[in-house]
């Protein structure tokens, strides 16, 4: 059976995302970087692929996801990595909590910085800053009382936050007031299987 195609962008963390947690649970992806800055996302073909003309996109034969998060649980329930993505109601939704947290607060607020700062989007920079300030405290705090976002071991709650988290000084966003979440960051850099962004 071949492994599906993921379309990915390298300096990207949505894509980023997909592929920590294939390398952490060993998931073969057949990884196709499409060049943005060329517009490649733009095509017809692409487009037809993911309407929102964004990557990351997984094709696994009929079947094509867009979105990260939706992606992850889709390699977690196909590769049945239960612990991963547990099947306990509650256990699931409190991983649910961080993939939302991950598209929302970590999105509007590090992940913002970084846009700016390295890709030089058109965002508010400040606004992203203050987001930042917010979400970084909430998440320290949590993580001083556990070990782990979700539940007492990695799951795709870390899988989904980790890349902005740990990227967030790339938006000039310092870490340096976050104790809890650095050791979580260095936990995750810890597991088997774990790579870097540039890997
Ligand atoms: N919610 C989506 C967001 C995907 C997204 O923002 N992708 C960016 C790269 S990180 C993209 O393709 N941007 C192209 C563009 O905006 O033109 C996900 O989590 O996958």
């Amino acid at each position: 059976m071949s492994s599906p195609v993921f379309y990915n962008c390298p300096p990207s963390g949505n894509c980023y995302k997909v592929r920590l947690f294939a390398a952490l649970a060993g998931i073969p992806l057949d990884i196709r970087n499409v060049d943005l800055a060329a517009g490649s996302h733009k095509t017809p073909e692409f487009t037809a692929l993911n309407p929102w003309q964004q990557v990351p996109v997984l094709q696994d034969g009929e079947i094509v996801i867009w979105d990260s998060q939706a992606i992850l649980v889709y390699l977690a329930e196909k590769h049945a990595k239960t612990a991963w993505w547990p099947t306990d109601p509650g256990a699931r939704a409190h991983v649910v909590e961080w993939l939302s947290v991950s598209v929302n607060e970590i999105q509007h607020g590090p992940a913002d910085a970084r846009l700016v700062k390295k890709f030089n989007y058109p965002l508010r920079y400040d606004d992203a800053v203050t987001a930042s300030m917010r979400t970084l405290a909430i998440i320290d705090r949590h993580l001083t009382h556990h070990a782990w976002l979700a539940g007492n071991r990695p799951t795709l709650a870390d899988c989904a936050a980790y890349p902005y988290l740990a990227l967030a000084p790339e938006g000039g966003i310092s870490l340096d007031a976050y104790p809890a979440l650095r050791q979580w960051l260095a936990r995750v850099e810890a597991l088997p299987g774990y790579i870097s962004v540039d890997a």
